[in-house]
């Protein structure tokens, strides 16, 4: 089955067209968020199947070292450590740089990074961020400080830099220690360093619909020495050799399969990059001019991932609220996604241990509530996208039709 509107102009979809209304979906198939990113294909199954021959498909393989080496090579560090995900490298760096009792964090952010510390019993208190760019607000953390205070864990949301000197300014009048979670910033820049060399230690997600995919996995990057020496006995049960352990560990060994696709995926990373900003100027054009909508902006100077397009939805402008435009793009097979919607602090464990976290936290909410993720990577064209934004502008020119169609709908 092919889409409905491939050939016509997506500025002349009626309202009268939108599967909301009663007609056929746009997209005969979904189009996801997070849509895996594959490179060479050949060049992968040479990797594996070289791989297979020489019996070795994990614990520190040739593979897994020679993604390491590269990973520090591109991003500038002098360590990197490759895990089987990145919140199981958030575990082990938190521990490793040893926080404890309570951690500042945003709570607008994948829960992985909430949970990693609370996991091991750490305290998430979470800071608002500034509405401007998702990212912590340095200026919000300081009221959360307390004795028990032992650091902040920032996310780089969206690939987006946080802004590290005044983190790292904070941190040391304060005596806390930094880390960022990266999972979105691999290929990000910020003042022309690469994410990745920033506070005490960065963890990227590898994971399948991350920029960088190797399947699943994850790289912890930091230029301490002592830090890489224990986040690396750590990864691998405390073992030094064969018999010897000298350091409480765990399993967070990333595989040869894995370290083969990530191989692979670095290798065409300017094309990724390329595909994604292409699609995000896609998006850029066929959204403007429609009241609500804005689009993250990019800052051109730095260098960006562009794996997140991220539409801000103004219900007052737009006619429709966020979650009447998710209604109506998934009707049409464009599965948009509300990250991170509702933010940590009102998912569990938190919002009952943490009841009231909400009443300092107004702009994750405001953002939370205003977020959609639009699909992009490989798997979509421009004229996908074209059709994408001409439903948009289509459902927000006749919201108030659309409004009463999915009033009227019964709620599943
Ligand atoms: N910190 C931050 C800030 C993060 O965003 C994440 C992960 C982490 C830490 C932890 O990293 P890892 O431990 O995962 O390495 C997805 C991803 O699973 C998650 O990795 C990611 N963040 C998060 C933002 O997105 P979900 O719950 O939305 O996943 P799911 O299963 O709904 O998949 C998303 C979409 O991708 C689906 O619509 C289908 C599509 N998809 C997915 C997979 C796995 C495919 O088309 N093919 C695939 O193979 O969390």
């Amino acid at each position: 089955m092919s889409d409905r509107i491939s050939t016509s102009s997506t500025r002349t979809l009626l309202s009268t067209d939108l599967a909301v209304l009663g007609s056929q979906p746009t997209f005969a198939q979904p189009l996801h968020v997070g849509r895996p990113n594959i490179g060479n294909r050949e060049l992968f199954l040479e990797r594996t199947g070289q791989m297979l021959d020489r019996l070795w498909l994990s614990n520190n393989g040739p593979l897994v070292q020679e993604f390491e080496r590269r990973i520090a090579d591109y991003v500038g560090v002098k360590h990197c450590i490759c895990v089987c995900n990145a919140t199981v490298g958030l575990e082990l760096a938190i521990r490793a740089v040893g926080l404890r009792g309570e951690v500042v964090v945003p709570s607008y952010t994948f829960v992985a990074t909430a949970h990693a510390l609370q996991w091991q019993e750490i305290t998430p208190v979470f800071a608002d961020v500034d509405p401007a760019t998702h990212n912590l607000d340095p200026a919000r953390i300081e009221r959360h400080i307390t004795p028990r205070t032992t650091g902040i864990l920032a996310t780089h949301v969206w690939g987006r830099p946080c802004p590290v000197e005044a983190l790292s300014e904070i941190a040391k009048r304060r005596g806390l220690k930094l880390m960022f979670d990266a999972a979105h910033a691999f290929g990000c820049s910020h003042h022309g360093q690469m994410i990745g060399g920033f506070g005490l230690v960065e963890v990227f997600s590898f994971h399948a619909t991350k920029f960088l995919n190797s399947l699943e996995g994850g790289a912890i990057t930091t230029n301490d020495d002592e830090l890489a020496t224990k986040i690396r006995l750590m990864a691998n049960f405390g073992f030094v050799d064969y018999d010897r352990v000298i350091h409480l560990g765990t399993n967070g060994k990333m595989t040869e399969v894995c370290a083969a696709m990530g191989l692979t995926n670095l290798e065409c990373i300017a094309d990724l990059v390329a595909v994604n900003r292409r699609n995000y100027n896609a998006y850029r054009g066929g959204l403007e001019g429609i009241p609500g909508m804005s689009l993250l902006h990019r800052d051109p100077a730095q260098q960006s991932n562009y794996q997140y397009v991220v539409l801000e939805v103004n219900a007052a402008q737009a006619g429709l609220s966020r979650d009447e435009l998710v209604q109506v793009l998934h009707a049409e097979n464009v599965l948009a996604r509300k990250y991170f919607w509702p933010g940590c602090h009102r998912m569990e464990p938190y919002c009952s241990l943490y009841p009231y976290a909400g009443m300092f936290l107004p702009d994750t909410e405001r953002v939370a509530a205003q977020v959609i993720v639009l699909p992009t990577g490989t798997a979509m064209s421009e004229a996908q996208i074209a059709m994408v934004c001409g439903i948009i502008r289509a459902a927000t020119g006749q919201a108030d039709q659309v409004r009463a169609a999915l009033a009227a709908k019964p709620s599943a």
